[in-house]
């Protein structure tokens, strides 16, 4: 047995956890370690810091269970997808295992399970159950397939190759619910993320012969639209769809006028540029924040000079 298994054998209570503003492959991949816990008998709570979880991840089985209080009875917690301990966005005091697969996971954590190969954390956690002998049901490959088409960006994404098609095959064989996971992760939207991508069409910025397409969206934008956070993402990443378009930037102003940062390449490594600003993610998916003291016109004058030297 592996000292991860273990260690959740002689767990009490465990708690799972998706990072802060969770996408479908942190969601997901807690959520099939939460119905393999629920089967070992266990006591087991599903932590996420953030309040409004998107309403496009909730048919994802246990998200009606997300609370955003740490139980502090928990004597394990298991944290997915999140590259660094910050981002668990809880001080996590008793015994941590990291499920990942982020090219700059630091191994934080007592345990760590970091596959950086991999496109998901879900397909490092479906390994990880066959590797064990742990049976996936129905449930458990509905939330792995969710991850995978979340994070392989519906399986366009340049790491995708026959293996990524076969482990998909093997999911759907197990029962995961493919075309409830399209109809969520991939055509979901609402009213507010319509309205919203609308004024960033329409202020869409092109430099550098059109490689580089920016968007600055204030917050002003957010309140006018109605959207949410996650809703300005699908407008940076189709932005990458335009011919000479190479490096997406968005820079989106937070009420308290600190600026988050979200970038999408095709080619340049973003992770040099995120880091520059105390950020992380993947070499084509990156994000950083910025403290409120610069307008978003500085931000992106500054960022574009970086972003001039990795294309
Ligand atoms: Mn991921």
């Amino acid at each position: 047995m592996s000292e991860i298994l273990k260690r959740i054998d002689d767990a009490g209570h465990v708690v799972v956890i998706a990072h802060a503003h969770p996408d479908a492959d942190s969601i997901g991949a807690a959520s099939a370690f939460y119905t393999h816990l629920l089967r070992l008998h266990k006591k087991v709570s599903f932590f996420c810091v953030t309040h409004d979880i998107n309403p496009k991840l909730k048919f994802i089985p246990w998200t009606d269970k997300i609370r955003n209080s740490f139980v502090s009875s928990a004597d394990l917690a298991i944290s997915f997808d999140c590259a660094s301990r910050e981002r668990l966005g809880v001080e996590v005091e008793c015994d941590l295992i990291n499920i990942d697969h982020h090219e700059i996971n630091t191994n934080f954590g007592n345990y760590s399970l970091v596959d950086k190969s991999r496109i998901s954390t879900t397909e490092v956690l479906f390994y990880f159950f066959k590797e064990n002998g742990i049976e996936i049901n129905a449930k458990m490959a509905t939330a792995l397939y969710a991850g995978l088409l979340d994070d392989s960006g519906g399986f366009l994404d340049e790491k995708v190759n026959g293996m990524t098609f076969a482990l998909a095959g093997e999911l759907i064989e197990r029962g995961a619910d493919y075309k409830l996971c399209n109809k969520f992760i991939m055509k979901y939207t609402t009213l507010g993320a319509f309205r919203l991508k609308a004024i960033m069409h329409k202020n869409m910025k092109l430099y550098l012969d059109a490689k580089v397409a920016v968007f600055c969206v204030s917050d002003d934008d957010m309140k006018t639209s109605g959207a949410i956070e996650e809703d300005c993402e699908n407008s940076l990443e189709e932005a990458l769809h335009l011919q000479s378009v190479e490096v997406a930037l968005l820079l989106k102003q937070n009420s308290d006028f600190s600026i988050k940062g979200s970038l999408r390449s095709k080619t340049a490594d973003l992770l040099k540029i995120a880091s520059c600003f105390g950020g992380g993610g993947h070499k084509n998916r990156a994000g950083f924040t910025i403290g409120s003291s610069m307008s978003l016109e500085n931000a992106r004058d500054d960022i574009l000079k970086l972003i001039y030297k990795e294309i």
